[in-house]
C-alpha cells in the first residue's frame, strides 16, 4: 500500500507532525536531507508504527498515492525552494507540495504561481502550537492552490486542535499566501500578548512590590475570567517556578528578548499597507529595546532612575490591571484582524474572520476563550471593520476605561515603561476623535512643500494650495498617498 503523504524534515516539527498523521490512520513516508536522521526516527519514535523512510526524494515520490501529497517541515526561505526545484521533475501534474514552515507570506505567493505553470498544486499553510501542537493537534492556517484543498483537508483537519465542540482549528484560508499571512498576524498577536502580559507583571513586581507566590496567584485567578489563555496560563506557571535554591528562576534569565521576525514582518506589513498596527509594533520595538542592554544598565546610573513605587489599594490596583490588559488585548486583535481585512482586499483574499478566530482557538500559542467572542463578532457581522464595535466587545472597552487610564497614567507618572498598553489606549482614543489634529498637519506640508490640502468644506478629492507667505509661488505639488 502506497503512502497518503510525505513529509520531508524530520526536526521537532516534521517528526511530531508525521506521529500525529500515523496516530490518526494516515500512512506517512518520511524523508530528511541527512539521512541518518530518517533510520534514527524509524529507529525511535516511529518503531512500531506504519511510518515508512525514503532515502531519496525519488523513493519518496515512488511510495506516494497520486495525487502525491509531499509537505515540507524544512528551514524557511532557499531550503524550500531548492527543495522544490529537485521535486518538481520528479512529479506528475496535479500532485501537491505543502510548505508548513514559517514562511514569508510573498515567497507562498511567488512559488504557487510558478508552480501553477507546471501543473504543480502548492500549498503554504502556517502551523502553531510548536512541539506538543504538532505531536497532539496543531492550529494549521492552509493557504494557496484552492485545487489542492480537498485532497489535504481530510489528513489537517484529523490532525489539528480542535475546539470544545468538536470544531477542527484548521480550514481553508484562501489562495496564494493568505495561509501563511494569517499565521504571520498570529505570530504577530502572539507578541503582543506576550508583552502586555509583561507588563503587567512589571507594575506588579516593581510598582506594587509583589512576591512571585502574590503574582502567580493573580495570573491564576486571571485565567479564571475573560482573560483565560494558554499564555497566561503559563505565566502562572513560570512566576512559581523556583530554581534550585529556591528562589523564583524568571529572575534570573537575562532580560534581553530574542525574536525570530514574524513580528516584524506583521509590523512591516501593516506600514506598507497603511494599517495602524501599534500595539504589535510596539511590542516588537519592546523587544528591540530589551536587547539594548548594556546601554539600558548605563543609562539608569547616568539618569539616577528612581523605584517606581504605587501606591494604594493594591486589590484595586490589581483589578485595574487585569481590566487594562482585557481592554488592551481587544485593541490588539482590532488591529490585527484590521491588518488582515485590508490585506484581504488588496489580495482578492475574501478572508472569513470569524473562521480565523477558530483556527486560533485551540492548538496555538495564542489560544484562548477570547477567540471565540471574536468568531462570534464576526458571525454576528463579517464586515465587522473594528472589532471594538461589536457590542461585547466595546462594552468591555467602556468599563474598562477609567481602570485602563488610571494604569497608563501611574505607569507614566512612576516611570513603569508599558508601550503596549498606553499605545492601545491612545489609539483607542484616536481612532474614537473625530477630528484629529490632521488638518494642521495637511497645513504645514502644504506651507514648505505645496503638498495641497482637502478642505471640509469642499467636496472630498478636490485640493486646493494656499501661498502661506505671500512670498512662495502658485504651483503645487503632485499629490498622491505612498
Ligand atoms: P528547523 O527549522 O530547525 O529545520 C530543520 C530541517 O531543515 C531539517 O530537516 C534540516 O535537515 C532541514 N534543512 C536545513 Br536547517 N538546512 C537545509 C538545507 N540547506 N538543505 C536541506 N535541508 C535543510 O526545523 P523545525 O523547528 O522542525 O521547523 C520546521 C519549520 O516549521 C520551520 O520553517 C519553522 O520555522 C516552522 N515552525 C517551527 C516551530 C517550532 O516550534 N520549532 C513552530 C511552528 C513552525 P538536516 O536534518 O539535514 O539538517
Amino acid at each position: 500500500m502506497k503512502g497518503d503523504i510525505g513529509v520531508i524534515g524530520l526536526a521537532v516539527m516534521g517528526q511530531n507532525l508525521i506521529l500525529n498523521m500515523n496516530d490518526h490512520g494516515y500512512k506517512v513516508v518520511a524523508h530528511n536531507r541527512t539521512a541518518e536522521k530518517v533510520d534514527e526516527f524509524l529507529q525511535g519514535p516511529a518503531k512500531g508504527t506504519n511510518i515508512v523512510g525514503a532515502y531519496s526524494l525519488q523513493e519518496l515520490v515512488d511510495k506516494l498515492e497520486s495525487p502525491r501529497k509531499i509537505m515540507l517541515m524544512v528551514r524557511a526561505g532557499d531550503v524550500v525552494d531548492s527543495f522544490i526545484d529537485k521535486l518538481v521533475p520528479l512529479l506528475d501534474k496535479g500532485d501537491i507540495i505543502i510548505d508548513g514552515g514559517n514562511t514569508n507570506f510573498p515567497d507562498t505567493n511567488r512559488r504557487v504561481a510558478a508552480l501553477k505553470e507546471k501543473g504543480i498544486h502548492f500549498i503554504g499553510s502556517g502551523v502553531s502550537g510548536g512541539e506538543e501542537g504538532a505531536r497532539f493537534g496543531p492550529s494549521i492556517m492552509p493557504g494557496g492552490s484552492p485545487e489542492a484543498w480537498p485532497f489535504v483537508k481530510p489528513i489537517f483537519q484529523a490532525i489539528s486542535a480542535k475546539t470544545e465542540n468538536d470544531e477542527p482549528c484548521c480550514d481553508w484560508v484562501g489562495n496564494d499566501g493568505a495561509g501563511h499571512f494569517v499565521k504571520m498576524v498570529h505570530n504577530g498577536i502572539e507578541y503582543g500578548d506576550m508583552q502586555l502580559i509583561t507588563e503587567a507583571y512589571q507594575f506588579m513586581k516593581d510598582g506594587l512590590g509583589m512576591t512571585h507566590d502574590e503574582m502567580q496567584s493573580v495570573f491564576i485567578e486571571w485565567n479564571k475570567t475573560e482573560l483565560n489563555s494558554y499564555l497566561v496560563e503559563i505565566t502562572s506557571d513560570i512566576l512559581g517556578y523556583k530554581d534550585t535554591d529556591g528562589e523564583p528562576l524568571v529572575e534570573k534569565i537575562l532580560d534581553t528578548a530574542g525574536q525570530k521576525g514574524t513580528g516584524k514582518w506583521t509590523g512591516i506589513n501593516a506600514l506598507d499597507m497603511g494599517i495602524p498596527l501599534t500595539l504589535i509594533t510596539e511590542s516588537v520595538f519592546a523587544r528591540c529595546l530589551s536587547s539594548l542592554k548594556d546601554q539600558r544598565v548605563e543609562a539608569e546610573e547616568l539618569f539616577g532612575k528612581k523605584e517606581s513605587i504605587v501606591e494604594g489599594d493594591k486589590q484595586v490596583w490589581i483589578e485595574a490591571l487585569r481590566q487594562a490588559l482585557l481592554a488592551s488585548k481587544i485593541i490588539s486583535y482590532a488591529q490585527g484582524f484590521m491588518l488582515m481585512r485590508e490585506a484581504s482586499n488588496e489580495n482578492g483574499w475574501d478572508l472569513n474572520y470569524g473562521n480565523v478566530a477558530l483556527m486560533w482557538r485551540g492548538g496555538c500559542i495564542i489560544r484562548s476563550a477570547f477567540l471565540s467572542n471574536i468568531r462570534d463578532a464576526y458571525d454576528i457581522d463579517p464586515e465587522l471593520s473594528f472589532l471594538g464595535s461589536d457590542s461585547y466587545f466595546k462594552g468591555i472597552l467602556e468599563n474598562s476605561m477609567f481602570a485602563w487610564r488610571k494604569v497608563a497614567a501611574k505607569s507614566m507618572e512612576v516611570g513603569i515603561p508599558m508601550p503596549s498598553m498606553t499605545s492601545a489606549l491612545t489609539f483607542l482614543d484616536g481612532y474614537t476623535t473625530a477630528r484629529l489634529p490632521a488638518n494642521l498637519l495637511q497645513a504645514q506640508r502644504d506651507y514648505f512643500g505645496a503638498h495641497t490640502y482637502e478642505r471640509v468644506d469642499k467636496p472630498k478629492g478636490e485640493f486646493f494650495h494656499t501661498n502661506w507667505t505671500g512670498k512662495g509661488g502658485d504651483v503645487s505639488s503632485t499629490t498622491y498617498n505612498s
